[in-house]
């Protein structure tokens, strides 16, 4: 009998959601980078093991969206909840629940959704800190299964996953079992240029970047990508392009491995880098660059 279940993959921003997803697709589907506020909208990661088809939905971090573009993100991480069969809370497990954990679990309450507590970075703390987190969270809420994980070398996430199993339930597969995602390969190839600016570049810079695919052509053994590359002012195009236009050289380098190794063919990168003023303090510019619904 076949089984399927949508999982809500939901926390702060930060705290290795999207890591977690890639680690339980077993591939790279959604971007992940040191900065908060990586990813914007809605990514599906899908797993297809036997009988069983877990479709998670890395979200955004949660925080507090002070323009268009962040309210975007937080309105597409909230509504998660409303239309999933549980969600997976990652938290770090080094803190005690702060004041988003405590309202995603009043949430989860409220909206009477079994949810999984992932207590990721376990890398990062000793065992009693770790026992402390446990229990701190456990006075709050009454979650399906608590697993403490590194996302960042797969450590537990075969617990998670057995765990996440339980949540499924009986019904047809929403997708081919082969599928991944549900973004196509433009979408990622996108999101891969904003990941690389996003680990090559500081400050706020990375934050205002919005990268739109202009032209994509695909032959047997090449993939020709024309992207273009927004940002929000003319000092930030200068910091992107670099001197003698290195920066942007070195982005497009790393995008392109990437891009090779996703699509399996060479891939021929043409990057563009345009200034639109503040467009994230527009809500119509925000629509354009695909934040729209949520
Ligand atoms: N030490 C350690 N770092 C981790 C672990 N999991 C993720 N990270 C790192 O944490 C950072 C954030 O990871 P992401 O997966 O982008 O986090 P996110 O929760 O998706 O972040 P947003 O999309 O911004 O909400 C990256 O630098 C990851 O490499 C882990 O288990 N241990
Ligand atoms: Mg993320």
């Amino acid at each position: 009998m076949k089984r399927t279940g949508f999982l809500a993959v939901m926390g702060r921003p930060n705290v290795g959601k999207s890591t977690l997803v890639n680690r339980m697709v077993g591939e790279k589907v959604a971007i992940v980078s040191p900065k908060p506020q990586t990813t914007r909208g809605r990514v599906l990661g899908i797993r297809t093991e036997g009988e069983d088809q877990y479709v998670f939905v890395d979200t955004p971090g949660i925080f507090e969206g002070r323009n268009p573009l962040g309210e975007y993100m937080v309105r597409t991480a909230r509504s998660a909840v409303n239309d999933c069969d549980g969600a997976i809370l990652v938290a770090d497990a080094g803190f005690d629940p702060g004041q988003t954990e405590r309202d995603l679990m009043a949430a989860f309450g409220r909206a009477e959704l079994p949810a999984i507590l992932a207590l990721n970075k376990t890398d990062r703390v000793r065992r009693e800190r770790l026992a402390r987190t446990i229990a701190a969270y456990a006075a709050l809420h009454s979650f399906a299964a608590v697993v403490p994980v590194c996302a960042k070398s797969g450590r537990g996430v075969d617990e998670l996953l057995a765990e996440c199993a339980q949540l499924l339930h009986e019904g047809e597969w929403i997708f081919d079992g082969d599928m991944m995602t549900d973004q196509s390969a433009r979408q990622m190839a996108a999101e891969i240029i904003r990941e690389k600016i996003l680990r090559t570049v500081d400050r706020e810079v990375p934050h205002g970047i919005a990268v739109t695919i202009e032209d994509y052509t695909e032959e047997p053994q090449l993939t020709s990508i024309r992207a273009e590359i927004y940002c929000e002012k003319q000092s930030h195009k200068g910091i992107l392009v670099g001197k003698n236009g290195e920066t942007l050289k070195r982005i497009g380098s790393y995008a392109r491995e990437d891009l090779e190794r996703l699509l399996g063919t060479k891939v021929y990168l043409n990057l563009w880098v345009r200034v639109r003023e503040n467009w994230r303090e527009r809500a119509q510019d925000v629509r354009g660059f695909g934040y729209g619904e949520g």
